[in-house]
C-alpha cells in the first residue's frame, strides 16, 4: 500500500470519479418499464453568474434521494436546466453592454462547470436552456393551442410607465413609486396585453390541492389563500345618472351587515368615478385629481393594506337597495378594481377598514351585529366587531338572526328586487402574460392593419428571438429591430408588424419537467413523458411556494385537456428547502451608506457563553457591528463562495456538511467549524479503511459462529443501515440518517479487530458504510469501494439490506423493580418464559439486597420490559 493512498485527497479523486462516472455513462435516465421510476426534480437555476449555497443545498438534496432510489432498484430521473430568461440578463446588458445572449450563455457554462465540480448524478443528455428556440418554440405553440380555445385572450391592463426613458416597467424596477434608473414618477398606462384564463381552472386548482399529501401543509395554505374562494352575494345599489336608472354593484362576504352600510366607495378607476369626476370638472376639481393621484399609488393588494385611507366625497348618492336611503358615494384608495365590482358596501360599523374610513371622514358609524360583551363603541375598533359569531341587531325584519340565516334571507330579498344573488368570487385573477421586454420568448402573434391579430401559423414556428441586441434602458430593442418587426401578414400578405411584447419568464419554468422527459422530441412531449411523470419528488425555494408551483400544476392541467399528458398533477411530493444563514457585520461611516463585511473578514468576540458581542475587521482592527443571522445575499455581503469551499475541502465535504447541518425543510446556519468537522469526518473514514486494508485481504465471514461482541457490531452495522435508508428514503431527513454514520464510524474505530473473523466483520461493515455514504459522499465512496475490492461503479451496487438476523437479538435487558421501586436489572433470552424471568429476577443480586431472602407475595412481568417483586 503507497502512503499516497492513506491521505484524504479529494483534489485528486474527485476528478477522477467524475471522469468515470462520464465514461460510463451513469447517469443516463432509461425510460424502462420492467422498474419502478422515480423522477427527482430541483427547481432550474437563474443564470445569474455562480451557484450560491442556497444552489448547493437545493440540489444536493436532490443527489441524496437520486442515488439513494438508484441503488435501490428504481430507474431514476434527475435533470437539470436554465430559467435563461429574464430581467437580469438586460440589465447586465445596460450595466456592460453586453447581449443578453452572450451573457446568459456565458454563466450557463460557468455554473454548469460548478454543478459538475460537485458531482451531481445529473443526466446532462436531457439539459434545457429556456432561452433556446427547440425549447420556447413549444411556449409559442401551446400558446397558440390556448389562444384557439379561448385561453389566452387580449385585454387592456395595467403598466407601469416610465414617461423619461419612455418604457414599461417591472413591478421589481418601480421603487417608491419611482422609476429606477431615472428616479421618474411611475405612471400607469392601459395598453392591450395577451392573458391565460387560469381562472377556467380555480374551482380545481384549490380542490386538487386536497390530492396532494406529499405537499407541504403551509404550501398548500398559501396556494388556497391565493386563488381566495369567497363566497358571498353580489348586490347593487340602484340609482339614476343623466335621467337613466342604473346600478352600482359591490361584492360581499358579510351580506348580514346590509342593514349598516352607511356610504358606497368605488375604486378611482371605476368608470362611475370616471364619469363624475368628468361630469364636474369644474364645479368638483378635486374628484379628478384625487384620481390622478391614485394613478401613482400602489396597486397590489398588500401595498392597499398599507398605505393610509383616503378618499373623496362625489357628492353623489345612491340608494339603499332594501330601505331606499340615500347613500353618499365616495372614490376610496382602499378600493381595489381589480376585484369583484370594484366597489364596496361601506359597513363601519363592523369593517375595519371602512371603520377607519369613516372616523377620518365623519361618516356615520352604525352597529348592526351584536358583540359578546354587548358593549359596542363606535370611537375605537375592537376585533369582536368583525365577527361572524354574533346575531343581526337595528337590522329590522333581520334581527336575531345568525349568519347564516341573515345573509339568507337578505340575499332572497334582494333577488325578488333583482338588486342581487349569492355569487363565489376569486380572488385568483387571469394571468397576463404579456411583457414589454426584449429577453423572452416572443410572443407569435402578428398585427396587420385589415386583420388585426393574427396568430403565427404552426409552420412558422419557432418566431426567433434575434440573440444580437443589446437593450440600453430606453425599452425594448425589439421595437427598433425591422429584420424581426416588419413581416407579411400571414393571412392577407400585407405588410404587418410582428408583435414585440415577450412572454412572463413564468411561462418557460411552467413545463421545463415535461421537456426533460421527452428531450430532443420532434414535438412538445412524447410518450416518455407518461413514463416518468409524474415528478416524484420536487426540491426548491418555499419563494416559489405560490406563483411558479400554480402556474405549472395550471399549464399542465392545459396540456391534460389537450391530451398531450395524462397526469392532473405535475408534483407528486414538494419538499421546499430552508434558507442558508450566514452572519451579518457591518460599518457605518460617518458619511454615506452602511457597509457590510463578508463573514471571513471579520474576527468575532465572543462572550463567556460562547454568544457574540462584536468582532474586529481583520484589515485594520477597527470594530464591526454584529447585526445578527440572515439569508446569505449579496446586498448584506455575507455569501460564502461554493468554488472556495470545493477547493480547500472538496465536494463531499461541502456535501456532507449541508446534509449535516440541518434537517431540509429549516434554515441552515453556516458554520466553518461544522466544515471543518464534516472535512475530519471524512478524513477518519479515509484513515479507518485503509488500516484495515494494510494487512491484505481478509477471510469470508462466518455469521454463524460470531462471539457476543462481534454480534454486537454486526448489530449496530446493520442497525444503521436501517435507519439511514428510513431516514433518507422515508422521512426525508438526513441530517439524522449523517448523524447515525458518524456513529457508527465510531463504533468500528472503537473495535479492536484482532482475529481473522474480526477483521471479516469489518470488511462487511466497511463494504456497508461506503455503500450508506454514497448518497452523501460520491466520490469518497467510489474511491473507498474500489479500494475495498468492489465492483464497478458504487452507484450500481445495491443499497445495503439491513439483515434481519443480525438485528435480532439473543438477550435483551429487562429492569427489575422491588415494590415498584428501581433496584437493577436482569439479561434474559429473548424468548425466555414467564417462570424463568421471575427466576433470574428473585436470583438477582440487587433484588435480593431487598428481599433477603424472603418470598415474595407476588412477580409481576411486563414482557420486553420489566419485573415488580412486590413483597
Ligand atoms: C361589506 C363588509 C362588511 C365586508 C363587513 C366585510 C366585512 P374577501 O373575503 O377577500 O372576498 N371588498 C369587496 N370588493 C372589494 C374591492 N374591490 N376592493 C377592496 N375591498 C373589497 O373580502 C370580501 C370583502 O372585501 C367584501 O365584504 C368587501 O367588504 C370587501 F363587516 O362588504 B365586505
Ligand atoms: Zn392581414
Amino acid at each position: 500500500m503507497s502512503t499516497m493512498d492513506v491521505r484524504y485527497q479529494p483534489e485528486t479523486i474527485e476528478p477522477a470519479v467524475q471522469r468515470a462516472w462520464d465514461q460510463a455513462h451513469a447517469f443516463r435516465a432509461v425510460e424502462d418499464p420492467s422498474r419502478q421510476k422515480f423522477y427527482c426534480l430541483s427547481m432550474l437555476p437563474y443564470p445569474s453568474g455562480k451557484l450560491h449555497m442556497g444552489h448547493v443545498r437545493n440540489y444536493t438534496i436532490g443527489d441524496v434521494l437520486t442515488r439513494y432510489h438508484r441503488m435501490n432498484g428504481k430507474s431514476v430521473l434527475q435533470p437539470m436546466g436554465w430559467d435563461a430568461f429574464g430581467l437580469p440578463a438586460e440589465n447586465a446588458a445596460i450595466a456592460n453592454g453586453v447581449p443578453p445572449a452572450a451573457w446568459t450563455y456565458d454563466n450557463i457554462a460557468y455554473m454548469k462547470g460548478q454543478l459538475q465540480q460537485l458531482g451531481f448524478a445529473l443526466d446532462w443528455e436531457r439539459e434545457v436552456a429556456t432561452c433556446q428556440p427547440d425549447y420556447y418554440r413549444w411556449n409559442q405553440w401551446l400558446f397558440l393551442r390556448m389562444l384557439e380555445l379561448g385561453i389566452a385572450y387580449l385585454k387592456t391592463g395595467t403598466v407601469n410607465w416610465d414617461p423619461v426613458d419612455q418604457t414599461v416597467l417591472a413591478n421589481e424596477q418601480v421603487i417608491d413609486g419611482r422609476g429606477w434608473r431615472t428616479g421618474a414618477l411611475i405612471e400607469k398606462r392601459e395598453i392591450p396585453m395577451y392573458y391565460l384564463n387560469i381562472t377556467r381552472y380555480a374551482d380545481e386548482l384549490l380542490g386538487a390541492l386536497d390530492s396532494l399529501p406529499g405537499w407541504p401543509e403551509r404550501v398548500k395554505l398559501m396556494q388556497a389563500n391565493w386563488i381566495g374562494k369567497s363566497v358571498g352575494v353580489r348586490l347593487a345599489f340602484p340609482y339614476s345618472l343623466g335621467g337613466k336608472a342604473e346600478k352600482l354593484w359591490v361584492f360581499t362576504t358579510r351580506a348580514d351587515t346590509l342593514m349598516g352600510a352607511t356610504f358606497v366607495a368605488i375604486a378611482a378607476e371605476h368608470p362611475l368615478a370616471l364619469e363624475l369626476a368628468l361630469q364636474q370638472k369644474e364645479a368638483k376639481p378635486a374628484l379628478a385629481a384625487f384620481i390622478e393621484e391614485c394613478k401613482h399609488g400602489g396597486v397590489t393588494e398588500a401595498e392597499l393594506a398599507v398605505q393610509e385611507k383616503k378618499g373623496v366625497d362625489t357628492g353623489f348618492t345612491v340608494e339603499h337597495p332594501l330601505t331606499g336611503a340615500a347613500l353618499p358615494v365616495w372614490i376610496g384608495n382602499y378600493v381595489l378594481m381589480a376585484y369583484g365590482d370594484g366597489a364596496v358596501m361601506g359597513v363601519p360599523g363592523h369593517d375595519e377598514r371602512d371603520f377607519a374610513f369613516a372616523l377620518k371622514y365623519g361618516l356615520k358609524i352604525q352597529q348592526v351585529v351584536s358583540v359578546p360583551d354587548g358593549a359596542y363603541d363606535a370611537t375605537t375598533w375592537r376585533e369582536s366587531y368583525g365577527s361572524k359569531a354574533e346575531r343581526c341587531v337595528n337590522s329590522g325584519a333581520y334581527d336575531g338572526l345568525a349568519y347564516a340565516p341573515a345573509v339568507d334571507a337578505i340575499a332572497r330579498d334582494l333577488a325578488a328586487q333583482q338588486l342581487g344573488e349569492k355569487k363565489v368570487q376569486w380572488r385568483l385573477r387571469d394571468w397576463g402574460i404579456s411583457r414589454q421586454r426584449y429577453w423572452g420568448c416572443p410572443i407569435p402573434i402578428v398585427h396587420c392593419k385589415t386583420c388585426g391579430a393574427v396568430p403565427v401559423p404552426d409552420a412558422q414556428l419557432p418566431v426567433v428571438l434575434p440573440e444580437g441586441l443589446a437593450p440600453d434602458g430606453s425599452g425594448n430593442p425589439l421595437n427598433r429591430c425591422d429584420p424581426f418587426v416588419k413581416v407579411d401578414c400571414p393571412k392577407c400578405g400585407q405588410p404587418a408588424r410582428r408583435e414585440t411584447d415577450t412572454m412572463d419568464t413564468f411561462v418557460d419554468s411552467s413545463w421545463y419537467f415535461l421537456r426533460y422527459c421527452s428531450a430532443g422530441a420532434p414535438t412538445m412531449v412524447d410518450a416518455r413523458a407518461k413514463y416518468w411523470m409524474a415528478v416524484d419528488q420536487y426540491i426548491g425555494g418555499i419563494e416559489h411556494a405560490i406563483l411558479h408551483l400554480l402556474y405549472a400544476r395550471f399549464w399542465t392541467k392545459v396540456m391534460r385537456d389537450l391530451k398531450l399528458v395524462t397526469v392532473d398533477e405535475p408534483f407528486t411530493n414538494l419538499l421546499t428547502q430552508g434558507m442558508v444563514l450566514n452572519h451579518i457585520w457591518s460599518r457605518k461611516p460617518a458619511e454615506g451608506r452602511v457597509q457590510y463585511f463578508n463573514p471571513s473578514e471579520v474576527e468575532p468576540k465572543r462572550d463567556a457563553a460562547g454568544q457574540i458581542v462584536g468582532g474586529t475587521l481583520r484589515a485594520d482592527g477597527g470594530p464591526v457591528t454584529f447585526e445578527g443571522l440572515g439569508t446569505m445575499s449579496k446586498s448584506k455581503n455575507n455569501g460564502v463562495d461554493p468554488n472556495e469551499l470545493v477547493e480547500r475541502y472538496g465536494a463531499d465535504t461541502v456535501r456532507l456538511f449541508m446534509m449535516f447541518a440541518s434537517p431540509p425543510e429549516q434554515t441552515l446556519e453556516w458554520s466553518d467549524a461544522g466544515v471543518e468537522g464534516s472535512s475530519r469526518f471524512l478524513k477518519r473514514v479515509w484513515k479507518l479503511v485503509h488500516a484495515h486494508l494494510a494487512p491484505g485481504a481478509a477471510p469470508a465471514l462466518a455469521v454463524a459462529t460470531l462471539s457476543e461482541p462481534q454480534r454486537a457490531l454486526r448489530r449496530a452495522v446493520h442497525a444503521t443501515i436501517a435507519k439511514v435508508g428510513d431516514d433518507i428514503g422515508r422521512r426525508t431527513h438526513f441530517n439524522t440518517a449523517v448523524a447515525a454514520l458518524m456513529e457508527l464510524v465510531n463504533t468500528l474505530i472503537d473495535f479492536d479487530d484482532n482475529t481473522p473473523q474480526d477483521r471479516a466483520l469489518m470488511q462487511e461493515a466497511l463494504e456497508h458504510l461506503t455503500l450508506l455514504l454514497q448518497p452523501f459522499t460520491p466520490h469518497l465512496s467510489q474511491a473507498l469501494w474500489t479500494a475495498l475490492g468492489g465492483r464497478g461503479l458504487a452507484i450500481d451496487a445495491a443499497w445495503p439490506k439491513a439483515d434481519p438476523a443480525a438485528l435480532a437479538r439473543d438477550e435483551i435487558e429487562l429492569v427489575v423493580q422491588v415494590n415498584g421501586k428501581l433496584r437493577g436489572s436482569i439479561r434474559v433470552p429473548v424468548a425466555a418464559d414467564r417462570a424463568t424471568i421471575e427466576a433470574a429476577a428473585l436470583a438477582n443480586a440487587d433484588v435480593l439486597r431487598f428481599t433477603a431472602g424472603k418470598p415474595p407475595k407476588k412477580v409481576v412481568v411486563v414482557p420486553g420490559r420489566l419485573v415488580n417483586v412486590v413483597i
